[in-house]
């Protein structure tokens, strides 16, 4: 895989007019521009963040934690799994910000820089701020999340157990220990010991020897605090002095705990609105907001998912596609594209542009099929995305079949050099979304991007 994307990278390298317009077009996206996921996780953000990097001076992400697996390829076809450290740290000129919404675990983050050192990429203060406002995961957060998940039996959400829902539970209820807290060890301690009895008292199997905790965060503190900071008026202030901000979503809409498929969702609110709490940048100052969009739909973890395709042709798919999470390794389930849902979160975030990836894996099919209703139980059908699952879960998707394509797509840099059938799927997405696919995606690779002039 790694050979394949090393071996793209080096013959499109001499397609420099092609790359050099790129850029060019990336310097039209406005001050700052958000990249957000539209379906259910794993579009391929990792991959137009560290595209757009190479053109923006701060790289945020602003909710979500370890639960994200962003997969990037390097020029050399490296291979690079990203959770908790923004997608811009590859690009040396970029400042990376954990802002205040995302909850860190620092063992885990410490483990990901260690890694990204290890891979020759160095890291310190001047390349990455976590927010003092930011709440820390720890460990017993992770344990709840597995007690929880043991106690819905029947009825698991799926989590990655990375901690996430009981640590912005703790956030919201208001016993949470932010990142700042870890400057004053007397208070830290005091408020994990809380933190610790609370989960003790809901769960009787909960084991954690919070002494041993307090001690390690005592070593943590030394290393972290370097990179603690008011992110807020760090990243105002750079954006004043005209420094440009792309954001970096993690997750993604249709698993927004406002937005999404309820309660078959992660704990924070990936779509727009949760970037701007969780990064304290007005929303007035969006200029872009790019929804990345897979050509067909990838979801894991349970809840109901419409266009789900099952037998062989998921499994073609899943292993052409090389669908399975960057975080825990689970196999993604898979889908035909839901316009329904592309819709409702095209209006949720407002999509000035989206990014459809991964168009080569699907060569080779006949026809595609694109999601465009949703048949009620009643007869009727509706272009509305439902709110309740249990409606979700009832509807019968209607289709529209259209013609696929043959060749061989991951070579192809310009637009009119794409084979009919490709175009035609991607202007059809474009009437029904009413928004352009300015970026098309043909390649895990840096270079695999055709833009649409
Ligand atoms: P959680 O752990 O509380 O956020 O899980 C709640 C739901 O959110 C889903 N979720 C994800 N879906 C897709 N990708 C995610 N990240 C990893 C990746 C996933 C992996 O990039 O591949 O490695 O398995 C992600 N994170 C959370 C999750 O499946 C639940 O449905
Ligand atoms: P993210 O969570 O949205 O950043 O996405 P992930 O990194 O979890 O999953 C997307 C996967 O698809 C990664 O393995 C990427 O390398 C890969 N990818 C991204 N864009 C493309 C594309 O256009 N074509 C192919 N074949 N792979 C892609
Ligand atoms: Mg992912």
């Amino acid at each position: 895989h790694r050979q394949r994307v090393a071996t793209t990278s080096k013959a499109v390298a001499e397609q420099s007019d092609v790359l050099q317009k790129n850029k060019e077009e990336w310097n039209t996206l406005g001050s700052v521009c958000a990249v957000l996921g539209s379906q259910w996780g794993d579009e391929g953000k990792g991959k137009l963040v560290d595209i757009l990097a190479q053109e923006y001076d701060i790289v945020a992400r602003c909710q979500g934690g370890a639960n994200a697996g962003h997969t990037i390829y390097d020029d050399d076809g490296k291979k690079y799994a990203l959770h908790l450290v923004p997608s811009g740290i590859l690009n040396e000129k970029c400042k990376c910000v954990v802002g205040n919404g995302v909850v860190v675990h620092l063992p885990g983050m410490f483990e990901e820089i260690d890694t990204l050192e290890r891979a020759g990429v160095a890291i310190d203060p001047s390349r990455l701020c976590i927010s003092d406002r930011a709440h820390m995961l720890f460990d017993l957060h992770k344990e709840v999340d597995g007690l929880r998940e043991a106690e819905l039996s029947g009825n698991k959400i799926g989590t990655t157990k990375r901690g996430i829902g009981p640590a912005y539970a703790s956030k919201a209820t208001r016993n949470g220990v932010r990142v700042g807290d870890i400057r004053n060890p007397e208070k830290f301690a005091a408020n994990l010991r809380l933190l610790a009895a609370d989960a003790a008292s809901r769960f009787p199997e909960f084991e954690y020897d919070v002494d041993a905790e307090i001690e390690a965060y005592k070593k943590y503190a030394e290393r972290i605090i370097p990179f603690i900071a008011d992110t807020v008026a760090l990243v105002n202030e750079e954006h004043k002095a005209g420094k440009r901000v792309l954001v970096e979503g993690a997750n993604a809409t249709m698993l927004d705990l406002d937005f999404g498929t309820y309660p078959f969702v992660t704990s924070s609110n990936p779509s727009l609105g949760g970037v701007c709490a969780g990064l304290g940048l007005a929303p007035s100052k969006f200029e872009t907001v790019i929804g990345v969009a897979k050509a067909y739909t990838t979801r894991v973890g349970a809840g109901p998912y419409p266009t789900e395709l099952f037998g062989d042709l998921a499994d073609e798919l899943r292993e052409k596609g090389f669908e399975y999470g960057t975080t825990t390794g689970r196999p993604r389930r898979i889908g035909w594209l839901d316009v329904v849902a592309l819709n409702y979160a095209t209006t949720i975030n407002g999509f000035t542009h989206i990014n459809l990836t991964k168009l080569d894996v699907l060569s080779g099919l006949k026809e595609l099929k694109i999601g465009v209703g949703y048949k009620m139980p009643d007869g009727t059908v509706t272009t509305a995305f439902p709110g309740d699952i249990d409606d979700l879960a009832s509807v019968e998707v209607v289709y529209e079949t259209v013609p696929g394509w043959d060749e061989d797509i991951s070579g192809v840099r310009a637009y009119g050099d794409l084979p009919a059938g490709c175009r035609g799927y991607v202007e059809r997405i474009e009437e029904l979304c009413g928004v352009e696919c300015r970026y098309l995606g043909v390649g895990p690779g840096r270079d695999a991007m055709v833009v649409k002039f």
